[in-house]
């Protein structure tokens, strides 16, 4: 059997004074934090599109990247190429997931019938592989936005002839993923948006995106699917307006169309950065209201006004969105798929370790730093004491829904002006230093 990654070892905790790029340096997968091993608080999970597939190409050069899984007789046997090197490589890495959409593993046929035939073939192998090395599916997505028939999009597109396309592909997506016993599947509404209202009728392709995913619901249950449904917001690119755009906007629809309790949120750093949020802010919103379902990992460029989908290295956003996770639970069935791409320069296969070693004893850092923030209540203490006059006279009745206006109006009539108090910022912002 050929070894794609010749000359890397697996990957071992070597501590914070090793000098080996190929070693974590702070993801230590055993160590307990918080009463659970690292590996159990942060489910990593290697993301196929990207490291698998992904070659570096942009809009102005062709793929740079070539790796020797590329390599076979004929497209399938180097679809099985590619998913052997992707078992070597999660296995040398020591990540306990991986995450796909159906035509990454599998290309495309002439008809939907060979699609599918070829996509069993690729699974069954899959599945073996997964079994081999202990590894295990954290979701499975299908690609409705590739193929140019979707190019208006896959539900909401005008035609239901697609929409019907859609859904078959769908279907045969979630077998996939019940075959690979995923824990997830995602919908990332690819194209699912639009890019002028001229010729757009939204409010009728929203109805439409809505039906989709009790189709899918219905689905999910007719196949016995225990696997946890996630959408992912994300505002621009491909489309101008994306549809999903963020996780208030997910929120909305889902409650509207009633699917809320069907679906979580698989929140993406760089979407929230192009939605004009923080990746802290999405995931506190969705913490918030009970839908923070999963996490793709990855970091934008704020130079840049794109989806640059980069290794997640910067150490705040990780400390500040483990300390959202941690508080609010921790995940389920979600995990930090690093739905994230080497830079088109950074041609060779080891490269990808890097890129994953990185993002992992980032994770691991932001981890430790959170824990010690949540245990020290460092920040809590401040924000509770901000909020100390609801836990008092005046906020419990206003809380209990007791007031009226004109009883409030008395109550100020009576007490004048409130006292100013500061909003400590900057304190804050000093105190998180001294945990990072
Ligand atoms: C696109 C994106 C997708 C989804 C899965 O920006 O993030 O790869 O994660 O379809
Ligand atoms: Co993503």
């Amino acid at each position: 059997m050929t070894e794609y990654f010749a000359g890397v070892k697996t990957i071992k905790y070597e501590g914070p004074d090793s000098k080996n790029p190929l070693a974590f340096k702070h993801y230590n997968p055993k160590k307990k934090v918080l009463g659970k091993t690292m590996a159990e608080h942060l489910r990593f999970a290697v993301c196929y599109w990207h490291s698998m597939k992904g070659g570096g190409g942009d809009p102005f050069g062709v793929a740079t990247r070539i790796m020797p899984w590329n390599e076979g007789s004929d497209e399938m046997e180097i679809a099985e190429n590619t998913m052997r090197a992707n078992f070597e490589f999660i296995e040398k890495l020591g990540v306990d997931y991986w995450c796909f959409h159906d035509r990454d593993i599998s290309p495309e046929g002439k008809t939907l019938s060979e699609s599918n035939a070829r996509l069993d073939r690729i699974v069954k192998l899959a599945r073996k592989l997964q079994s081999d090395k202990g590894i295990k599916l954290l979701w499975g997505t299908a690609n409705l936005f590739s193929n140019p028939r979707y190019m208006s999009g896959a539900s909401t597109n005008p035609d239901p002839h697609v929409f019907a396309y859609a859904c078959a592909q769908v279907k045969k997506a979630m077998e996939a993923t019940k075959e690979l016993k995923g824990e997830g599947y995602v919908f990332w509404g690819g194209r699912e948006g639009y890019d002028t209202l001229l010729n757009t009728d939204m409010g009728r392709e929203l109805d439409h995106l809505a039906q989709f995913l009790h189709l899918a619901v219905d689905y999910k249950k007719t196949i016995r699917f225990g696997g946890q449904f996630y959408i992912e917001p994300k505002p621009k690119e491909p489309t101008t307006h994306q549809y999903d755009s963020d996780a208030a906007a997910c929120h909305a629809f889902l409650q509207k169309y009633k699917l809320d309790k069907h679906l979580k949120l698989n929140i993406e750093a760089n979407h929230a950065t192009l939605a004009g949020h923080t990746f802290q802010h999405e995931l506190q919103y969705a913490a918030d209201n009970g839908i923070l379902g999963s996490i793709d990992a990855n970091r934008g460029d704020l130079l840049l006004g794109w989806d640059t989908d980069q290794f997640p290295t910067n150490l705040y956003d990780t400390t500040l969105a483990m300390y959202v996770l941690l508080k609010s639970g921790g995940f389920t069935t979600g995990g930090l798929n690093f739905d994230a791409k080497v830079r088109r320069q950074s041609i060779d296969p080891v490269d990808l370790f890097h890129a994953h070693i990185g993002g992992m004893d980032a994770f691991a850092r932001g981890l430790n730093s959170a824990a010690k923030l949540v245990s020290s209540k460092a920040i809590d203490k401040h924000v509770k004491k901000r909020y100390a006059g609801w836990d008092k006279d005046l906020g419990k009745q206003i809380e209990s829904g007791k007031m009226t206006l004109a009883k409030l109006e008395q109550i100020v009539l009576a007490k004048g002006e409130p006292k100013p108090q500061s909003g400590r910022q900057e304190l804050l912002e000093n105190i998180l230093n001294d945990y990072i």
